[in-house]
């Protein structure tokens, strides 16, 4: 647990984590298949129409005027983006299936935001930089390899099918990891690091697989 994590502590829900835990322990939903991504639908996975919400039963209430963006670390370019310094960077809109570790899929959500690419060429990471942590105002981390977070179709989104991405779904402002099982999708993000060495996140160190493709069944390490 980091430092971050331990003031809510006594807010997140326990049962829940210790529950997650114990599905990482037993390998629930694995089925030992591999999927092809011409099937669209990854092994073990059903298709939602709805969204459901899932965090640490911490949804915090950030205003866009009190939301900021840090991306340091292993970067030529630090920066602090206010939602404005954030709002004024280049649009980006991608189209994406959500895959969650629980099973269910969502196909075709329309994500509105800045992409990845556009933050990659604004901070310029250094040679050294491999890994991405996501830090979050719950204080939920998850962690990323670069190449992941370089990929064309990951951003930092702000909308949703054209509206704002609601509070529980982590607006103002979440990222978006099409390609890998959405809890590395982080919901409130406040700050990006990157790091030479991988930093396992909140789930991660809990029995979660370290990278998460739901192509080959990721689920738990
Ligand atoms: N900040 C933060 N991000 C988070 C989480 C969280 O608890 N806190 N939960 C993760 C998990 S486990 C999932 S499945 C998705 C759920 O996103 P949703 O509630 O929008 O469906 O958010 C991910 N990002
Ligand atoms: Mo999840």
């Amino acid at each position: 647990m980091s430092e971050e994590d331990q003031g809510n502590e006594g807010q997140i829900k326990e049962k829940l984590i210790q529950s997650k835990r114990k599905w990482a322990a037993e390998g629930r939903l694995l089925t030992g298949r591999n999927g092809l991504p011409a099937d669209r639908l990854p092994p073990g996975q059903h298709v939602v129409t709805n969204w459901p919400v899932l965090d640490l039963g911490i949804q915090p209430d950030v205003k866009k005027a009190d939301w900021s963006l840090t991306v340091d670390g292993l970067v030529a370019q630090p920066l602090k983006w206010s939602w404005d310094d954030f709002a004024a960077q280049p649009a980006f809109e991608d189209v994406s299936d959500i895959h969650c570790v629980t099973s269910w899929s969502r196909y075709d959500n329309l994500w509105a935001g800045v992409s990845a690419a556009h933050l990659l060429a604004v901070v310029q990471p250094a040679a050294t930089a491999r890994h991405v942590v996501f830090h979050s105002y719950d204080g939920y981390t998850t962690n990323v390899r670069l190449d992941h977070f370089a990929a064309e179709d990951v951003l930092l989104a702000h909308s949703w099918q054209g509206q704002p991405i609601s509070r529980e779904h982590g607006g103002p402002v979440r990222v978006i990891m099409p390609r890998y099982y959405f809890w590395k999708s982080a919901k409130w993000v406040q700050r990006i690091e990157f790091c030479a060495e991988d930093k396992p996140g909140f789930w991660e160190v809990r029995g979660y697989h370290n990278e998460g493709d739901p192509w080959t069944e990721d689920r738990y390490s």
